[in-house]
């Protein structure tokens, strides 16, 4: 029987393309010198594809492919991919929620403690022999803490959990209220950033969240006031941010995502007060491999007809008529 073809984006991890080669006729875009002639050439064969953020799955690429019907998205974010019109165009998009919650929100507290209590900067200070002459500056604290989470879902409520357990409070904010959360909710989230001395940040991208953290909130969240972001860049208006924090309207950031990734503006490199990762949120080996494991099963289950494991909201299984 002929495997059926497969559409891959971009480079992926080894345990996809070995294990989709098994299954489908794999056509690498990015091997590709002349990508449109390639896609010219493949596209009526494509079923299925496998994408992960470095391709945008709009309608310009998706109405190329009149007969892919399932787009497996590494990440649970999927603001790459027009899932709306994928949805109206009889595509599943599938991402790879859940998998990834305790590490994103380990790593989401890992990012509030170096950035209240400057641990990247004491290692520094001790790597460049300060110590020798005196002791490092004492630090901020979690302590007198109030932790305003923007976007209390799969991965928020993780990270509320652990809060909890540090004795920190929580409040948070969102489209609408949850009934089965016992953390006060704000129906605004300027209203939320005034009330609260850490805005922690682990919403979707895409239109409905674009730079919803503007100056305003910054200038709500206060001059004690500390912004962590492990959602999407794009939910921060970054030049508002650099602004904020060159004139100490807010106090500091920490940041795992930016607005245009790998570039991360040059003001805020210079910060010695704010503290940078390189969107390593769920960047274990362990839940990598989860991660790819769901992208994996997403379309053989589907190529089985079986349908979907992890469709998003916009495309739901079945579909609806
Ligand atoms: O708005 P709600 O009540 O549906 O709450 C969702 C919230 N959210 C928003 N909050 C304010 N304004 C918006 N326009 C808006 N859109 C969504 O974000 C919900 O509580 C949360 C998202 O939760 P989940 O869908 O469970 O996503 P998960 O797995 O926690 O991942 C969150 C994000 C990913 O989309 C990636 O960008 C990043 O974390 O890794």
């Amino acid at each position: 029987m002929d495997k059926p073809d497969l559409l891959m984006t971009g480079p992926m991890m080894a345990m996809i393309q070995e294990q989709l080669a098994q299954r489908f006729t794999v056509h690498k875009l990015w091997e590709a010198e002349d990508r449109d002639g390639f896609i010219d050439a493949v596209a009526p064969k494509i079923t299925a594809v496998a994408s992960g953020s470095h391709v945008i799955c709009g309608p310009a690429l998706m109405s190329r492919l009149p007969n892919a019907k399932i787009i497996s998205s590494f990440g649970v974010g999927y603001d790459h991919i027009d899932a709306a019109w994928a949805g109206q165009n009889g595509i599943v998009v599938t991402n790879t929620p859940d998998v990834l919650n305790e590490e994103v929100a380990d790593t989401a507290l890992g990012l509030l403690l170096c950035t209240v209590r400057e641990f990247p900067q004491t290692d520094r200070y001790l790597r460049a022999g300060k110590w020798l002459e005196k002791p490092y500056p004492l630090s901020g604290t979690l302590r007198d803490r109030k932790v305003g989470i923007l976007g209390l879902g799969r991965i928020g409520k993780a990270i509320a959990k652990r809060l909890e357990a540090f004795g920190v409070p929580v409040v948070y904010h969102g489209r609408s209220e949850q009934t089965d959360v016992a953390y006060r909710y704000y129906p605004t989230l300027v209203g939320m950033a005034r009330d609260v001395n850490v805005l922690l940040i682990v919403a979707p991208g895409g239109a409905s969240t674009h730079h919803i953290v503007n100056r305003e909130v910054l200038e709500a969240l206060g001059p004690d006031g500390i912004l962590i972001n492990v959602g999407r860049g794009s939910v921060v208006d970054e030049k508002a941010l650099v602004e904020a924090l060159e004139t100490k309207t807010i106090r500091s950031a920490g940041l795992d995502v930016f607005e245009d990734e790998p570039r991360v503006p040059a003001e805020l490199i210079a910060m010695d007060h704010v503290v940078l990762f390189p969107h390593v949120g769920s960047a274990s080996v362990h839940t990598r491999n989860a991660m790819a494991q769901l992208v994996i099963d997403n379309l053989i289950t589907f190529a089985d007809g079986k349908g979907p494991l992890t469709p998003v909201v916009e495309t739901p299984w079945p579909p609806r008529s």
